[in-house]
């Protein structure tokens, strides 16, 4: 079976506590029943992380190396500001999707800019949480 990693980055532990319209009132623990529920559909053994610090995104993601067959992150802010995240992906080879809750090219215009795009595989943006689970179908093949 197919391990894979879903990191979650900053203040997306707190989804559901404002901004429904964009982020949809789902709370955190809501979307990680969501990411292990779809795993189990498609036979994939799931496991979450979330962080609100960018080191320990990229010790995850560097511990990763040799474990897990494929990466889903929702890098939240640093998808817009990290080199040192996308290095991370990029150094552990690891095939990845990137996935928004919004559709961030339809907001401001700083969120039109991802560094994790220059690796990821497929990048999904507003589909909320099913964008989710079609990063895992990315994965299982269905
Ligand atoms: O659309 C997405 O999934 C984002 O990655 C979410 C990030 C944002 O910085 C990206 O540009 C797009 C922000 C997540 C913050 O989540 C909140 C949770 C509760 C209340 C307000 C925001």
């Amino acid at each position: 079976m197919k391990k894979i990693l879903v990191i979650n980055g900053p203040n997306l532990n707190l989804l559901g506590l404002r901004e429904p319209a964009i982020y949809g009132n789902r709370d955190y623990k809501a979307l990680e029943a969501f990411v292990l529920e779809s795993g189990l559909d498609l036979s994939l053994q799931v496991e979450c992380f979330q962080s609100n610090h960018e080191g320990a995104i990229v010790d995850k993601i560097q511990q990763a190396y040799g474990v897990f067959d494929g990466i889903v992150i929702n890098p939240a802010a640093y998808t817009h500001t990290s080199v040192a995240i996308l290095d991370a992906l990029k150094a552990v080879a690891i095939p990845t999707v990137e996935v928004h809750l919004s559709d961030v090219d339809s907001r401001e215009e700083f969120r039109r800019h991802s560094f994790v795009s220059l690796y990821a595989k497929k990048v999904i943006k507003g589909k909320g949480f099913d964008g989710y689970r079609e990063a895992l179908e990315y994965f299982s093949g269905k």
